[in-house]
């Protein structure tokens, strides 16, 4: 075990109509070609809050009045090795003007809260669904809950498979 590295990810979801969540596609280093909230490092000196506002700005030019809403950790198989804990932030609005960026390029999703009783009155046509195949194995998971106002926590142990691919062996995310 060397030590916990500490992480932000950020997401818009937009009442509407249509509801939708705003989600950047990695386009390099950790994640690529995954879909996933704005987010990186907290660094040295830094809050968390302070970490994601930045990281959000930098990845996709907005700010966003960001609130604090779930905490993840996920570790590697038998150590741990290593160790990832994510402080979820969302915001129902945001300001400036969204811009690809070298590392993200956002796009919107519909975002029905599947844990509410209540039922669009008309399917959305316009926005694609959440791409669960196309982002982390967790992601499935949690995205309930954020969806749905909840402050979440949740942890998932990690393996990789012969090709290198990651495999999640076991999980609990909840509130
Ligand atoms: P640099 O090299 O500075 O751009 P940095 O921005 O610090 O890196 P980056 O972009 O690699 O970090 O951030 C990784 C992002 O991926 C963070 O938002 C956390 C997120 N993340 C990592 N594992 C995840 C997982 N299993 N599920 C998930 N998000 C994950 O939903
Ligand atoms: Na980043
Ligand atoms: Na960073």
């Amino acid at each position: 075990f060397t030590s916990k590295k500490l992480y932000t990810n950020a997401f818009i979801v937009s009442p509407g109509p249509p509801r939708k969540i705003l989600l950047g596609y990695k386009k390099r280093g950790f994640g690529a070609n995954l879909y996933n909230g704005f987010g990186g490092k907290v660094e040295d000196g830094e809050t968390p809050a302070q970490a994601a506002l930045r990281e959000l700005k930098e990845e996709c030019g907005i700010e966003a009045p960001l609130n604090h809403c779930g905490t993840l950790l996920f570790v590697s198989k038998g150590g741990p090795e290593w160790a990832f804990q994510i402080e979820i932030y969302r915001a129902d609005a945001y300001s400036g003007t969204l811009i690809e960026t070298d590392e993200m390029r956002p796009e919107w999703f519909s975002a029905v809260d599947t844990q509410s009783q209540e039922v669009a009155e008309k399917p959305n046509t316009t926005l694609a669904p959440i791409p669960y195949d196309s982002m982390w194995l967790d992601d499935v998971h949690w995205m309930p809950l954020l969806l749905s106002n909840r402050h979440f926590v949740g942890r998932a142990d990690f393996d990789t498979d012969a090709s290198g691919k990651y495999k999640m062996l076991k999980w609990w995310f909840g509130i």
